[in-house]
């Protein structure tokens, strides 16, 4: 066996099930499994890391929600028909049979991930937000109590998408980070919320790829500028973006964190420790 997945069942085999029974909620970044900037490349041997750490955690006794972005399989053809911005007559045809394409590719990377974490033994119930969304934004209408179950349900699992909105946009982009918002928040006993990303250890000081660009182990919102990921890739908007939410779930959930998705045993490091390389979110 490999000696990393050992280590990980010995730290397993440390943490007795159901002593820290409670809700983990998991942001499986668009840039962690997909390559954004080739339209829809996924990288599936990292959603299956994920998936084996995240199989390991509800063995813990914990109830798992899992959320994914879009990388290219959205976000590429919803800056080029500009969904985000609702509905421009001009162009309105092209849109709508973006939309439809935009949806199908989500429902097949959605497929993606949920055939991952059923390799990996983890039942899954797909939630896509254009059935039950109306609105954009954290303060989109629709009921998040549908992601509450106990720690032996199927996996509520679900993803940045094209919703419906009412008035003369008619549609727009809602990000996974913003679910992520609103099920973190109103959802009890969340005691670690993950955002995993595929660029960087965390929040960096400066931009990913500039060597002087060093890790931000703890940030709150009071602290202001984190280096920009992504920016010209991303609808929804950069790490600032992610970032916010990450402070606004920091009021109600115990851990939030960004790490690395390419090293997912760090979420076990948090459960087992309450540490790991990351960068910590914390209020103010
Ligand atoms: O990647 C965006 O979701 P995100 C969804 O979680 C689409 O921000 C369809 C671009």
């Amino acid at each position: 066996m490999h000696s990393s997945v050992m280590n990980l069942r010995y730290m397993l085999s440390r943490i007795a099930r159901g002593q820290f029974m409670a809700r983990v909620i998991i942001k499986l970044g668009g840039g962690l499994i997909t390559d954004k900037t080739r339209y829809k490349t996924v990288l599936r041997d990292r959603i299956d890391a994920v998936s084996e750490v995240i199989s390991m955690i509800i063995q813990m006794g914990h109830s798992v929600i899992v959320i994914h972005g879009a990388g290219s399989f959205g976000h590429i053809e919803a800056k080029k028909w500009d969904i985000n911005d609702g509905l421009k007559t001009e162009i309105a045809e092209q849109q709508i049979s973006a939309i439809d394409a935009i949806r199908r590719d989500m429902d097949e990377l959605n497929s993606i991930v949920i055939q991952s974490l059923n390799d990996a033994g983890v039942r899954c119930e797909s939630l896509p937000p254009r059935d039950w969304v109306n609105g954009v934004g954290a303060r989109f209408s629709g009921d998040v109590s549908v992601f509450h179950r106990g720690p032996d349900s199927a996996v509520p699992v679900s993803f940045g998408d094209v919703v419906d909105v009412d008035g003369a946009n008619q549609f727009g982009i809602l990000s996974g980070d913003h679910l992520m918002v609103r099920i973190a928040t109103e959802l009890p006993d969340v005691i670690l919320c993950a955002f995993l990303l595929g660029d960087a250890d965390g929040l960096l000081s400066g931009p990913p790829n500039k060597k002087d660009s060093i890790l931000i182990n703890q940030w709150s919102h009071s602290d202001g500028f984190v280096g920009e990921h992504d920016a010209s890739i991303d609808v929804t908007g950069g790490i600032l973006l992610k970032a916010q939410c990450a402070s606004q779930i920091s009021t109600s959930a115990k851990h939030v964190w960004f790490i690395d998705g390419k090293v997912p045993s760090r979420m076990l490091e948090i459960l087992s420790s309450g540490d790991t390389v990351g960068t910590r979110i914390v209020p103010g």
